[in-house]
């Protein structure tokens, strides 16, 4: 798939359209309707959002995985209700996303009713933006943070070789005024989807980004493609997050660190075999005056001091335009979605 907007001519959809299409491709490659529709909705919302490491340009990686038999399109999430404020699911080596929409009511009841709760998926694929998981929780006056582990392709700070996954943090908060506040960010230097898009368009990276085979640093995104790898982004400080991201994704989910799995046998396999933690947590149990009041006070600071642009703001500006104008795609990543979907 075609890397966004490197094409002259394009076409609009609506939201609504390529989420329809993108459902159709995921049922044709033997998804089950329920799994269809929670992946295209994920997908078309990253697009919609500007988000295009992980929009349609993820399709033709999804496609291949379910052709090869390394994910379970038909996956039945099993919930499991272990403590008062702690959730399992066993994501039936499918999407999380399934998975978490499985188990998000009595996820919500828990944190509502003990103030806090986690849910840990297993089992299970993610090879999505992350912020889609956690913003839902904001808007209804929840504080959540999620994170999850991918595949080795990241040399922990001070190794010689790759272990970690890419590794994302989510966080999402209510405020008063406006959207919630959310971060969604790899602990790599850079995501390993925006690495094969640089690699299309022939792009260099920045540097301390990544190494090549020999283990030297470069910015060329084909040389941490092909037997290198990628850096944790500042240094010892991200190398640490992304440990714990292991710790809490894969150890205490049950699910498998990002060097756990191994895929050679399902050619055209792309989407990590790990774990996904979230904690959801209640804010209004805390004392004082409310949550999304101290959140948007903290904003109106940050923005006193000279900040003109928090976390997620792209986004939301992103979003605006697609509403209104439609999601562009270019002819030849439109043709290529409409192949997949037999159309
Ligand atoms: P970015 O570095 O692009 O952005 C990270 C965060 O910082 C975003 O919340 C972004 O907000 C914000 N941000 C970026 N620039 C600025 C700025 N100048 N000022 C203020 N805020 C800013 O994301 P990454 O490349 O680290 O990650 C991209 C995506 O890849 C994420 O969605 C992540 O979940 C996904 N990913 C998924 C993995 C998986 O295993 N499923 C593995 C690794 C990554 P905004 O969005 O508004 O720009
Ligand atoms: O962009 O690093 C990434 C990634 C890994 C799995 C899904 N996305």
């Amino acid at each position: 798939m075609s890397a966004p907007h490197d094409h002259a001519s394009a076409s609009t959809l609506s939201v609504e359209a390529l989420t329809r299409l993108l459902e159709t491709i995921f049922l044709r490659h033997g998804t089950s309707a329920e799994v269809a529709r929670s992946l295209a909705t994920n997908c078309a919302s990253a697009e919609r959002d500007g988000a295009h490491s992980h929009g349609v340009f993820r399709i033709p990686g999804y496609v291949s995985t379910l052709n090869s038999g390394w994910v379970n399109g038909k996956s039945v999430p099993k919930v499991e209700d272990v403590a008062s404020g702690f959730v399992r699911v066993d994501a039936d080596n499918g999407y999380a996303q399934p998975a978490l929409a499985a188990a998000r009511p009595l996820l919500v009841e828990k944190a509502r009713s003990a103030g806090i709760a986690v849910l840990a998926i297993r089992n299970s694929h993610h090879f999505a933006a992350l912020w889609p998981d956690v913003e839902p929780f904001a808007e209804e006056g929840l504080v959540a943070l999620s994170v999850v582990n991918s595949m080795t392709c990241v040399v922990p700070h001070g190794a010689d070789r790759p272990l970690f996954g890419t590794n994302p943090i989510a966080f999402a908060a209510p405020r008063a005024d406006g959207a919630p506040i959310v971060f969604d960010l790899a602990t790599s230097a850079i995501a390993h989807g925006d690495v094969q898009i640089a690699a299309r368009k022939g792009e260099k990276l920045p540097e301390g980004t990544g190494v090549d085979s020999l283990g030297q640093p470069t910015c060329d995104p084909k040389a941490i493609l092909e037997g290198g790898a990628l850096l944790p982004f500042g240094g010892h400080k991200g190398s640490a997050l992304s440990m714990m991201v292991e710790l809490l994704a894969a150890a205490l989910t049950g699910g498998n660190f990002s060097f756990e799995f191994d895929w050679k046998n399902h050619p055209g396999a792309k989407s990590p075999w790990t774990g996904q933690l979230l904690i959801v947590i209640d804010p209004s149990k805390s004392a004082g005056q409310s949550f999304a009041e101290r959140s948007q006070e903290l904003v109106r600071q940050m923005h006193g001091v000279g900040l003109k642009r928090l976390p997620g703001d792209r986004r939301h500006l992103q979003r605006a335009k697609s509403l209104a104008n439609g999601i562009v795609l270019d002819e030849q990543t439109l043709a290529q979605l409409r192949e997949l979907a037999g159309e």
